[in-house]
């Protein structure tokens, strides 16, 4: 018996075997979740698809996030495969490189615009999609943030901003689709070493540093996060919505 037995759950965001996404639907998938997943474009296609076949999922689909009609034709697609959904993960984010080396007082106009768009905008868009599809039984949406929306990180940003605004809109569509019975919220994770954080210089530095400073004394896993997330997606989190959850190891505690 699992938690998620007959639940089908959209997973967005996974580009490898290390993406923080891959270790939600791992988790998912061991709670019998029926999952579906998409992919940003074709050379990460061939990364996810055989994933997902090895979970035994065959509902694959592409979808960018900064096109609205690929949003549409995923969920399009889901309508008529699933007819309802129960839960949506989304796990992505990005903002031009040189935006997370320059000083920030550089950022540019574009920069902004493109890091908001696909790392903040894109859960609402990604929310409007998913409601008629949760309509009936209620829902879950997790949304993946990171302490740099709250505090300064050196170099993170105008992803620091953006993931000020996906937290706010967290709350704001919490507040929204309660009516609707469907929940949202984010899990705040600490420093893991994924696709998109390996271009990231010192990130190696950051781990050492996080794991000395962290009340467990480690770095958080795909797995930790995967574990949350059973929480807030499903039956156990039924009072939980528009919370930030730290999963962090006890880092954001820490005074000194
Ligand atoms: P990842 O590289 O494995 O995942 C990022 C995903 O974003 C990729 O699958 C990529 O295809 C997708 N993506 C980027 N632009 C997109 C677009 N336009 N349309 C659709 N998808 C797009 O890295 P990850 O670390 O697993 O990141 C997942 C989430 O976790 C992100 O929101 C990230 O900010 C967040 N996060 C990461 C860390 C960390 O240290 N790795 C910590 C806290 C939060
Ligand atoms: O959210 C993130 C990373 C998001 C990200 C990463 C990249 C690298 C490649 C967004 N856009 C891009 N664009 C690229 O071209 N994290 C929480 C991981 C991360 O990123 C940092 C960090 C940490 C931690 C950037 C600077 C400092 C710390």
């Amino acid at each position: 018996m699992g938690m998620f037995d007959g639940k089908k759950v959209v997973v967005l965001g996974v580009a490898n075997e290390r993406s923080i996404a891959w270790g939600i639907a791992e988790a998912l998938h061991r709670e019998g979740a029926e999952l579906a997943f998409n992919y940003l474009n074709e050379a990460l296609e061939r990364r996810v698809r055989p994933l997902a076949e090895s979970i035994g999922c065959k509902t694959v689909l592409p979808c960018d996030v900064q096109h609205e009609e690929q949003i549409d034709a995923m969920f399009g697609e889901l309508q008529k495969r699933w007819g309802s959904i129960d839960a949506v993960v989304h796990s992505l984010a990005y903002a031009e490189k040189e935006d997370l080396s320059k000083r920030f007082v550089e950022t540019s106009r574009q920069g902004f615009q493109t890091a908001l768009d696909i790392s903040a905008y894109s859960l609402i868009s990604v929310a409007k999609r998913a409601l008629p599809l949760m309509a009936e039984r209620g829902g879950s949406i997790l949304t993946l943030s990171y302490l740099g929306a709250e505090r300064v990180v050196p170099n993170y940003n105008v992803m620091g901003v953006a993931k000020a605004a996906l937290e706010s809109s967290v709350r704001y569509l919490a507040a929204d689709l309660g009516q609707n019975n469907i929940r949202v919220n984010a899990i705040s994770a600490g420093p893991i070493k994924t696709l998109a954080a390996s271009g990231i210089p010192g990130l190696r530095d950051m781990l050492t540093a996080f794991a000395e400073k962290a009340p467990l004394r480690r770095n958080v896993t795909q797995e930790d996060v995967g574990n949350t997330s059973l929480y807030l997606l499903g039956p156990l989190g039924s009072g939980v919505t528009g919370e930030v959850v730290y999963v962090d190891c006890g880092f954001s505690i820490m005074g000194f």
